[in-house]
């Protein structure tokens, strides 16, 4: 492992930037930031989307020549759902397509029967109508693809779109609130292009250890696209939707981003942070200061996450590297010679790239321009009690390959293509949906310890926010992280959790890694709560 690691740095290194290349904002860019329809649950609360395959257009180049994709009721993503806390959401989702598929709403506290995950299946053609009352903080959600074994390629074909709860007692009203000008719903995606403009999917071999990854970072559907903004406070309501990349971000200038909210809702204050990490399925609202009228540039270090690095590496303990991860994977594609690893075009001497731009306009007018100090009526620091037992999961990617056991640490050559199938698990099993892995209650408080060993997971649960209690040990503090329903889990995370829905056998509530490569090959279970 020694001359591995060796190796991995070496062509880290040779990635470095040369000076000149150094702020020159050299990756390829243009197109305008696209704004996702919104579809607001009107009194009726009725809303409408039918999962079709189209043609997009993502950008010039590359992905620039009409590309063939999944979408909800247009070609590539989805609208953006607006629904009330209080009100009923009923959605009439059409399956347009010629392979069943089903649709999550991440981050909704709904019973499994209308969750959307893998028992929920659409078949070609039909319409499944779930009613959804929506009792929970105003919050940025979203909704995607979730049938087992193909959550992969649905949701990086473009079957996801964002989901915004709103909640009319909640007092988010000193935070920017105008749709499209200063509060930006911000989907972020890479994506793999051939020469031609198709899209890439390929988990297999190595795509399929590390998740798929891109070198093309798509916003909303653009290809590093620039956003007109007032020069004022702007709320960006930021998704990772990528399938696996993790995302540190970061303004080039230094700029800081105020996070006012987490996956489940609103923070106590906002919390200004110089970089932003988003795992796979992690949202985060923050505000960013455009007063002076200067153009900004979003950039986010390399993904260093991999089982061969034993985990995110610089993540971990602090000090060099902190924020990214090794940079190396650049390097591995010419290593593995799969060409499946090329990151995005550097920009930065940490191997830092482009995810999209900001430019003033005049013509906007700025309609905040002061930081709240306090989020009134945000939700409080939670209060589940002592929790009455213990869980623990272990997640694991080395798994039964053929008939023989696979480790992590091997180079390519498994996966679904050649060699048989790649499962990977949790707790030593793969997902099984004819198996229940474990029944909760209703209103008991448990404690779960997830570990991961080989490398960094991003760990989703389905039908509830979480606490976040400790990280490898260390306290985490509830007025910086809120609620949650992702956590990137890097060694051992503890979490508090509580279900207030129920999930019975027939359509029971997931939990699993959010590397959608992971989660398709097996690193999934599924519990009922009663
Ligand atoms: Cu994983």
């Amino acid at each position: 492992m020694h001359t591995r690691r060796g190796l991995l740095v070496g062509a880290a290194a040779a990635l470095a930037v040369p000076a000149w290349l150094r702020g020159a904002w050299a990756a390829p860019h243009g197109s305008a930031l696209p704004i996702p329809p919104l579809a607001q649950a009107g009194a009726s609360g009725a809303l409408r989307l039918e999962a079709i395959d189209g043609t997009h257009t993502f950008g010039a180049g590359r992905g620039g020549r009409g590309t063939p994709t999944l979408g909800f009721s247009q070609p590539f993503l989805g609208p953006v759902l607006r629904v009330q806390r209080g009100a009923t959401a009923r959605i009439d989702v059409q399956n347009g397509l010629r392979e069943a598929i089903t649709v999550h709403w991440h981050g909704l506290h709904v019973p499994g029967e209308v969750d959307g995950g893998p028992h929920n299946e659409i078949a070609p053609g039909a319409t499944w109508r779930p009613a959804l009352e929506i009792d929970q903080p105003a919050s940025t959600a979203w909704y995607h693809a979730h049938r087992h074994g193909v959550t992969g390629p649905q949701v990086y074909g473009g079957l996801a779109g964002l989901l915004i709860v709103d909640d009319p007692g909640a007092a988010d009203a000193a935070l920017p609130r105008r749709y499209g000008i200063d509060d930006l719903p911000l989907v972020l995606q890479d994506r793999l292009f051939t020469a031609d403009g198709r899209m890439v999917y390929a988990a297999r071999g190595m795509a399929a250890m590390m998740g798929m990854r891109g070198d093309r970072i798509v916003v909303n559907g653009a290809i590093t696209p620039v956003a007109g903004v007032p020069a004022g406070l702007v709320r960006l309501r930021l998704l990772n939707a990528c399938n696996a990349r993790i995302l540190h971000l970061r303004f080039e200038d230094g700029r800081a981003m105020h996070q006012v909210g987490s996956e489940g809702g609103l923070l106590p204050r906002p919390v200004a942070r110089r970089t932003l990490t988003l795992a796979p399925a992690e949202r985060a609202e923050v505000l960013v200061d455009f007063a002076d009228g200067r153009a900004a540039r979003l950039l986010s270090a390399p993904d260093g996450n991999s089982p061969m690095m034993g985990g995110m590496m610089g993540m971990r303990g602090g000090g060099m590297g902190r924020v990214g991860g090794m940079g190396g994977m650049g390097g591995m594609g010419g290593m593995g010679g799969m060409g499946m690893f090329a990151e995005p075009e550097p920009v930065a001497a940490d191997g830092a790239f482009e995810v999209m731009r900001f430019a003033v306009e005049p013509a906007l007018a700025a309609a905040v321009r002061t930081l709240p100090q306090r989020l009134a009526q945000a939700a409080p620091a939670p209060r589940l009690g002592e929790p009455v037992r213990r869980r623990r999961f272990v997640l694991d990617t080395h798994g039964m390959m053929g008939g023989g056991m696979m480790g992590g640490g091997m180079m390519g050559g498994m996966g679904r293509g050649g060699m048989g199938t790649m499962a990977m698990s949790i707790n030593g099993r793969p997902f099984d949906m004819a198996r229940i892995d474990l029944a909760a209650r209703r209103g008991e408080t448990e404690l779960w310890e997830v570990r991961a060993s080989d490398m960094a997971h991003p760990f989703h649960v389905h039908g509830t926010s979480f606490q976040v209690l400790t990280l490898n040990g260390r306290p985490v503090d509830f007025e910086s992280t809120g609620w949650k329903d992702t956590v990137l889990v890097d060694g051992t995370a503890e979490l508090l959790v509580r279900f207030s829905r129920g999930a019975g056998e027939h359509a029971p509530y997931m939990f699993h890694c959010h590397i959608l490569e992971h989660e398709d090959a097996g690193m999934m279970g599924q519990f009922t709560v009663a």
